[in-house]
């Protein structure tokens, strides 16, 4: 019997904490393997993570800094992430026995079988919430909150062009199981976070993935808000804080998507070597930042345009 241990990526957002807490919950509730599984996160948990697992009674996972070397590898389990630069220090110490993800896989091996749970759907908490009707459970109340929370922020309340039919289903039927609108309690998971007092700092390194594209390092990071005029009214301390982000990381370059989800569209603020970003976005460097319409999803309107005009 191994004890598992289940997380989602560096700059956790709520649904990489959310689908490591459930998904552990829902393969300790059946003894999946027979073995046993715990929750971890690899740094601060988003404020509205941490408010609704407080309403919740549940307790925040312990914080993972990195696997240590051992003659018996520690067997994990990566929720929302596959790509070495998104995970935890000595990922290479570690077996991984298992992944639910609906991210791209950029360098991904492994040295023995595993169990690889990928769907290109909205949130990794619709593909968890599917593996409890494959392992043939029904999430309780509070799972389902986790699930629906996890999924309204990820996809923004529904409205990101990564939203698929499924995840429209699979949130409906949440809200129904919760007797609650998924869009109007999305949108009180949105206000729990107290965006009127994010710093720049905290702007940039909040929601930040490192990549690797063209031989370069580069930091794509996204914050979002309700009401982007404050984040505009400060960007030349954002893009202080971008460049001391990015000489911290040793990456090349850093691009920062300033969501509004009410306006639907970013601010795209550039700092470094992002010859390829403005490539692949079709943008140049402005210092006000470039404002793109329609933009939500940093993975599939900003990251996969980036990676293809490097191939
Ligand atoms: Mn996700």
């Amino acid at each position: 019997m191994s004890n598992v241990l289940v997380f989602g990526h560096l700059n956790p957002d709520n649904d990489a904490i959310m689908s490591a807490v459930v998904l552990s919950q829902l393969l300790n509730q059946v003894n999946y393997n027979g073995d046993t599984y715990e929750a971890r996160r690899l740094g601060q948990l988003p404020a509205e993570t941490a408010k609704l697992l407080g309403d919740l009674g549940i307790d925040e996972p312990a914080l993972l800094e990195e696997i240590p070397a051992a003659d018996e590898p520690q067997q994990v389990i990566l929720t929302d992430h596959n790509e070495v630069g998104q995970t935890v220090a000595g990922i290479e110490n570690a077996q991984v026995v298992g992944v639910v993800d609906h991210h791209r896989f950029g360098d991904f091996t492994t040295a023995a079988p595993l169990t690889i749970v990928a769907m290109p759907w909205g949130s990794s908490c619709t593909i968890v919430t599917k593996l409890f009707d494959v392992l043939g459970q029904k999430p309780t109340d509070a799972q389902a909150k986790c699930l629906l929370a996890a999924m309204m922020t990820d996809t923004l309340m529904l409205k990101s062009p990564t939203t698929t039919a499924v995840d429209r289903v699979v949130a409906a039927a949440l809200g129904e199981q919760l007797g609650v609108d998924p869009v109007k309690f999305g949108m009180e998971v949105f206000l729990s976070r107290p965006s009127g007092s994010f710093t720049p700092e905290q702007m940039v390194g909040n929601d930040i993935k490192l990549f690797e594209v063209g031989g370069k390092k580069l930091l794509i990071g996204q914050y979002e808000t309700v009401d982007k005029s404050r984040a505009l009214g400060m960007v030349p301390e954002i893009r202080e804080a971008m460049r001391a982000y990015q000489a911290d990381k040793g990456a090349d370059g850093i691009v920062l998507c300033v969501t509004d989800i009410m306006e639907e569209g970013s601010q795209v603020l550039l700092e470094g070597d992002t010859a390829i970003a403005q490539k692949g976005l079709g943008i140049t460097d402005e210092a006000e930042g470039v404002w793109c319409p329609g933009v939500l999803s940093r993975k599939k309107q900003v990251a996969a345009p980036i990676l293809a005009a490097a191939e």
